[in-house]
């Protein structure tokens, strides 16, 4: 996971190294446990050289292992929901433990916050979008520090449905909130938790409002225009083009098998990269 900024995996980057160079090193521990004399004991009455059940280790003695955090974004109407199910899925047969949530929402507090967020506001007055950046923010510090952190800690995968990318997209790019403030509301709620990977579904905004049942609509579908859900997707792009080392971008256009297809080979990218994440030693061993 990158943790304030680009980087290796803070579970296991040690320093400047990567994971071959400290699987070496983990073969010359494992040679000197082997092969130096330890003095006579009731463990090994023999003396001598000592065989212990060694498994090279591959993280720093108390460190534990990390699960990736990876994030879904796009427009309402992309196919979020049915591509989780199938990515969570594919890592589950690659044996990972895989835990899906989503935002607004995952935890208590967060699905209440969702209701309220949601809700059509008809005859009240428009929700201030900087009210909407802040609780948007809440619900996503509850998450983290609740789920996301635990769950990564525990070293199982995260698969969320949005995250901070959609506050700058909808309040930032739509609304028109400064990208500055929004960081600092984002740092705020992660600490500096940003995802492995983000797969963003780019679909043309009036295909994504078509998908949409009329009676489905949220406050952003039916109290946002066209405009707006425009430079949210321009927004969407324009993150991903400054950040490609962490977003995928798939067309969300094409059939869903294809979407499935096209995520799980981002998704490969990721676990058959050489960062040094304890997820790479199990996808692959
Ligand atoms: P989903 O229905 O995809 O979960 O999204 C809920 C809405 O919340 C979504 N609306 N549309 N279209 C986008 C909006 N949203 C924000 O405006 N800011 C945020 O930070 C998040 C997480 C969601």
């Amino acid at each position: 996971m990158h943790q304030g900024g680009k980087g290796g995996h803070p579970g296991v980057s040690i320093g400047s190294r990567n994971l071959p160079s400290w699987l070496g090193l983990a073969g010359v521990a494992a040679r000197l446990v082997v092969h130096t004399p330890r003095p006579r004991n009731w463990m090994n009455p023999v003396g001598g050289p000592e065989v212990v059940g060694y498994t090279p280790g591959v993280t720093r003695p108390g460190v534990p292992p990390r699960g990736w955090f990876i994030t879904i974004e796009g427009p309402e109407g992309a196919g979020k929901t049915t591509q989780v199910a199938a990515l969570s899925r594919y890592l589950a047969d690659a044996g990972l433990d895989v835990h899906i949530t989503r935002e607004p929402g995952g935890t208590w507090l967060g699905e209440r916050l969702r209701d309220v967020l949601l809700a059509r506001t008809d005859s009240v007055a428009a929700t201030d979008p900087v009210t909407d950046a802040l609780l948007f923010n809440a619900a996503r510090r509850q998450l983290v520090t609740e789920v996301i952190r635990p769950a990564l800690e525990s070293g199982r995968t995260i698969l969320c449905a949005r995250f901070a990318d959609s506050t700058l997209a909808y309040q930032g790019y739509g609304a028109g909130i400064a990208l500055e403030l929004l960081r600092t509301l984002e740092h705020a709620a992660t600490d500096g938790l940003e995802p492995d990977l983000t797969i963003l579904l780019d679909l043309p905004v009036e295909d994504g409002l078509a998908r949409k049942a009329p009676g489905d609509l949220t406050r952003f579908e039916a109290e946002f225009d066209v405009a707006f859900h425009r430079r949210v997707r321009d927004g969407f792009l324009a993150l991903a083009a400054a950040d490609p080392g962490r977003f995928a971008v798939v067309d969300a256009s094409r059939p869903v098998d294809d979407v499935a297809l096209a995520i799980t080979a981002a998704v490969d990218r990721l676990v058959h990269s050489d960062e040094p994440n304890p997820a790479v030693v199990r996808t692959l061993g």
